[in-house]
């Protein structure tokens, strides 16, 4: 499947180590969104991530695993995600987690079915944050330069300014986004429903919903046309 990046504005992100029936599966993927990205920051394995995918794989939505862990890299997915967390504190998030696995899976990736993200985790409170030890406590000036050694200087497809768990500072968003010309601005964070949905794609490219679908399926499935309006 042609994957175009680009051209996505809303993304179901889903976690292999949680729970979902199958009726609200396949009311995720047939929902409209532009596509389910997998993908988590614990308890994340090589076994619960076929089965996720397995199950999606009925659907025609496109699919793509976002890489947490190097022991659950899955073939058979639309596309490869790999984040690189600009303000990790522990250096294995920026590239040493990256070193290992293409040290091992090197010869036998497909490098044009991987891209990085350019990772900014603003929210202290979050998994991401504590597993990464991110330095979060970051002004909109901070971020913006972030922004531009994303696309400037590493020329990532993808900047994602992640609050994961909390709807984040849009005018913040927005700043970084505007600096961008090529990078696509993935925001997660918090989107519990069309309203936040709309600000959020006010200030973002593209709009991640992970935590809403487990929470509120119904309104989760809202922030979809909130996106197309
Ligand atoms: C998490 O950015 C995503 O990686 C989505 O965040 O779970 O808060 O929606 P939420």
């Amino acid at each position: 499947m042609n994957i175009d990046i680009g051209r996505w504005k809303h993304v179901f992100k889903l976690d292999p180590d949680r729970d979902i029936s199958d009726s609200a599966l396949e009311r995720v993927c047939m929902s409209g969104t532009d596509a389910v990205m997998v993908g988590g920051t614990t308890g994340v394995t090589f076994d619960n991530t076929v089965d996720l995918l397995s199950r999606i794989r009925r659907f025609e939505v496109p699919c793509v695993l976002e890489i947490s862990d190097h022991d659950a890299i899955v073939p058979g997915f639309d596309m490869y995600l790999i984040p690189v967390v600009l303000n990790a504190g522990n250096p294995d998030f920026v590239v040493g987690q990256h070193h290992r696995a293409v040290k091992e899976y090197g010869p036998m990736m497909q490098w044009d079915q991987i891209a990085a993200e350019g990772y900014v985790i603003l929210n202290s409170g979050s998994s991401a944050a504590r597993v990464t030890e991110a330095r979060t406590e970051l002004q909109a000036d901070d971020v913006v330069a972030y922004a531009r050694i994303a696309e400037k200087l590493f020329r990532f497809p993808v900047f994602y300014v992640e609050y994961s768990g909390m709807f984040g500072d849009m005018d913040l968003v927005k700043r970084a986004a505007a600096q961008l010309e090529r990078t696509r601005l993935f925001y997660g964070g918090g989107i519990d429903g069309p309203d936040k949905a709309r600000l959020a794609s006010e200030a973002a490219h593209t709009i991640i919903v992970g935590n809403a679908v487990y929470e509120n399926l119904d309104r989760a499935l809202e922030t979809v046309r909130a996106t197309q309006e």
